[in-house]
């Protein structure tokens, strides 16, 4: 059978049904940023992403005066930083396993951070990660989004 786009573009189940042996499809995931979620103020919800390779993580500013990048300090090697606009959707494309930390830049300091672990693990870049030195809420909410990663 050919790989068309349009089967590229199913779901996930059928591609699974076509190619079982075959890695899963790359699947969209969706993070909301929010000035008031199920964690408090100024989160990411979900703040812990698990992801594969290949896989594609949407930011979207569900409430205004949020953006979403990358903490350079938390990247798999050879990962290059990047970050989205505010009050825009941040499309993070993944495909090196490890831990990426994420922050909105105007409410870094409110806690407003996540992590997307891609891979099953382990992750080489974990306790780097850890390491990190991330102040107040931001660092006890880092600290619970990672205690979920491996
Ligand atoms: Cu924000």
């Amino acid at each position: 059978m050919k790989l068309t786009i349009a089967s590229l573009a199913a779901p996930s189940l059928m591609i699974g049904a076509l190619f079982a042996a075959a890695p899963a499809a790359a699947k969209d995931l969706t993070v909301h940023m929010k000035t008031s979620g199920q964690g408090g103020m100024m989160v990411f919800e979900p703040s812990f992403i698990k992801a594969q390779p290949g896989d594609v993580i949407h930011f979207i500013p569900t409430n205004p005066s949020h953006n979403a990048e990358t903490i350079p300090t938390m990247l798999p090697d050879g990962v290059a930083p990047s970050s989205g606009l505010m009050n825009k959707e941040f499309v993070l494309p993944v495909t090196k396993p490890g831990i990426y930390g994420i922050k909105c830049k105007p409410h870094y300091a409110m806690g407003m951070v996540a992590v997307v672990q891609v891979g099953n693990g382990p992750s080489a870049n974990l306790a780097a990660a850890k390491a990190v030195k991330v102040p107040g809420l931001a660092g006890k909410r880092m600290a619970a989004a990672l205690a979920q990663a491996k």
